[in-house]
């Protein structure tokens, strides 16, 4: 378990946690000099053999509010300090709504300096306490007096923090493994150490792990939890770890970087997040605001821009889109603290939704039901809320990264839902099955519309066929009717679904329902009622073009045109050509005869049709066929 103090400066937390631990923690010679905390201090306890605690003790200085921040962000209980002469000061309410935003899951008070009141005071700092935390997440909190110097009233203090320890150690520490360094030096003999609060997983000696945002792979030589040389390290738990690997020299970890198991999560300079504000606070403040994101250990200015048009009603989260001056590593769920950068005052706090929203768009009505979808704590009702709010197919891709899932975890959500998943240009995209079987109906209607539209045009291509479907969308949420690159995938994986089902056909390069034959334009269907007879007159020596342009009236370019359109369908072969060609071949043959190839090779039309038209030759008896080769009857 790790426990941070907190409260006004000088209440006396430094000197509980010595009186707690017998660790001083002010070590920095200036800490010294004044008294005064001025950075993180670190000590460590054990109540019970095999119980670890680690203490984190922060400044109290109002200037100081920013390494505080460094110190609590991944804490199991805080050990708010408040002296029972002054009672509650500023820091200590600023500390408390800076852990009540922070969504810190355990409060505990100690009210120092009970040797200095009087019991009418003692009682008065008490209800002082208690009115303090009535509206906020900690109503109700335990509170100890003590007098720490002289250690009265420690023991049930110590009773209480142990038992919250030993419920906290039964705890799975599930997840990617996270580290918030808060500290980074040099040990001689063993290189780079770096110290911070596991945040979630586990590590073990010998890990590969990925410092960000620098993004070096490094690996870990050596882990001490509280001390103690030990081979793993998990969530809870604050540890220090020696790392190893050739970039570590040119990575420099500090205080405000990750470790983090290799693809654990991102890096930003833009996160999407819920933002709440504490209780009365006055307004958002604009996009010109010069703020601080405080998230894990880390510092970084930032600006902010509103992205959901209604404000929503008092007590609710709002969603923001902070634009970072320089990158951070972020995942799903992280809480943050925003500060006033000039005014030095803690504004909002929140929650991580997205890391990894589109640069354009982060207003438009989707985006914000993607939001919306995220921000949902269950993993099972956010997928579907993700999966609705997409006009067709989700992106399953950015979903689980967001999320920060892995694949295992990704594919049994899938399964779950039921969803149907398809594979994308950027990865997988899915949908509900209701939603496929519409979008196969919906495409079949468009070939049949095309038909209709179309008789004597065989089929549509899919780039027609997206086309048409993307200037008709669906009556969808927020559906922009956009010509999206999802929609593209999510068009193929219909047709092939469509074809392997025997409800299109594909013909080249065109789609047609099985039952589509191109039927004739009136002008075409008379010229073939005029052509018929002079044809089969002919026999098997067909009138040339010429000579048939004639007998029609015809100029010859329109008949050439029409006949070929003929061909094209399937309604005239162009015998006396395919038979010339026959002719061509056997006469250039030694001994009269070709083969299938050789016929192909002359004509040049393909090897289907080839052989289609040399077996059409044998039927009408130009050719005959002795099982190997043709030669020319007569
Ligand atoms: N009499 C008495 N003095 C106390 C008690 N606790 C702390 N003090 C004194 O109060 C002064 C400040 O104590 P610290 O522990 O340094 O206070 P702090 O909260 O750590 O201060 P910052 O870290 O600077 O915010 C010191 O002189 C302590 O000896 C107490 O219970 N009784
Ligand atoms: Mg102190």
């Amino acid at each position: 378990m790790i426990i941070a103090t907190a409260g006004h400066v000088d209440h006396g937390k430094t000197t509980l946690v010595q009186a707690i631990t017998g660790v001083h923690t002010d070590r920095q010679p200036e800490a010294q000099a004044r008294g005064m905390t001025i950075d993180l201090g670190f000590a460590h306890w054990q109540p019970a053999p095999g119980l670890r605690v680690g203490f984190t003790d922060v400044p109290g200085h109002e200037r100081l509010v920013r390494n505080m921040l460094a110190g609590v962000a991944a804490i199991d209980l805080a050990l708010l300090v408040v002296a029972a002469d002054d009672g509650p000061m500023p820091q200590t309410r600023e500390h408390l709504a800076i852990l009540g935003l922070l969504g810190v899951p355990q409060l505990v008070v100690a009210l120092t300096k009970t040797d200095r009141v009087d019991p009418p005071r003692l009682l008065a700092a008490q209800a002082e306490v208690a009115a303090l935390l009535h509206s906020g997440p900690f109503a109700g909190a335990p509170v100890f007096p003590v007098d720490a110097p002289a250690g009265h009233g420690l023991a049930p203090l110590c009773r209480h923090l142990a038992a919250a320890a030993t419920a906290l150690a039964r705890q799975p520490a599930p997840g990617f493994f996270r580290l918030a360094i808060d500290r980074s030096f040099a040990v001689d003999g063993a290189g780079r150490v770096v110290t911070g609060a596991v945040v979630s997983g586990t590590v073990r000696v010998g890990d590969a792990v990925e410092l960000l945002p620098q993004g070096s792979g490094l690996r870990v030589r050596g882990l001490q939890v509280l001390g103690e040389v030990v081979d793993a390290a998990r969530a809870g738990q604050r540890c220090a770890i020696n790392l190893a690997g050739a970039d570590l020299k040119r990575a420099a970890p500090e205080r405000g970087d990750w470790l983090v198991a290799p693809g654990a999560a991102g890096v930003t300079d833009r996160l999407d997040v819920q933002l709440q504000w504490p209780a009365g606070t006055a307004a958002v403040p604009g996009p010109r605001a010069q703020l601080v994101l405080h998230l894990g250990a880390a510092a970084v200015p930032t600006r902010l821009a509103v992205l959901d048009a209604h404000v929503p009603p008092p007590g609710h989260p709002r969603l923001v889109r902070l634009h970072l001056a320089r990158p951070v590593s972020a995942a799903w769920g992280d809480r943050f603290i925003l500060r006033d950068a000039a005014a030095h005052r803690t504004l909002a706090g929140g929650r991580v939704v997205d890391a990894f929203g589109p640069a354009r768009g982060s207003r438009q009505p989707q985006r914000l039901a993607q939001l919306a979808a995220l921000a949902q704590p269950d993993p099972l009702s956010a997928l579907a809320a993700w999966v609705d709010s997409a006009p067709d197919a989700a992106d399953l891709a950015h979903f689980a990264r967001a999320r920060g899932l892995q694949p295992a975890e990704a594919a049994a959500l899938h399964r779950q839902l039921g969803l149907q998943v398809l594979a994308g240009p950027a990865g997988p995209l899915g949908l509900r099955q209701s939603r496929w079987l519409a979008w196969q109906a919906r495409v079949l209607q468009a070939v049949d519309d095309w038909h209709a539209r179309q008789p004597d045009n065989l089929g549509p291509d899919a780039a027609a066929l997206h086309r048409q479907l993307s200037a008709a969308p669906v009556a969808a949420p927020a559906s922009g009717g956009a010509a999206t690159p999802v929609a593209q995938a999510l068009l193929h994986a219909s047709l092939t679904a469509a074809v392997a089902s025997g409800s299109l056909v594909r013909d080249g390069l065109s789609v047609r329902r099985p039952g589509h034959r191109p039927v004739l334009t009136d002008d075409d269907a008379a010229l073939l009622a005029r052509i018929t007879p002079l044809l089969q007159a002919g026999g098997l020596r067909p009138p040339i073009h010429g000579d048939l342009a004639l007998q029609l009236d015809l100029p010859l370019p329109v008949l050439q045109a029409g006949l070929a359109r003929l061909v094209e369908r399937g309604l005239l072969v162009a015998v006396a050509q395919l038979a010339q060609e026959a002719r061509g071949l056997a006469a250039a043959s030694p001994d009269g005869s070709y083969d299938a190839a050789a016929y192909r090779d002359r004509t040049g039309i393909g090897r289907n049709l080839t052989v289609q038209v040399i077996e059409f030759l044998d039927r009408a008896g130009v050719t005959r066929f002795d099982g190997r080769r043709h030669r020319l009857r007569a």
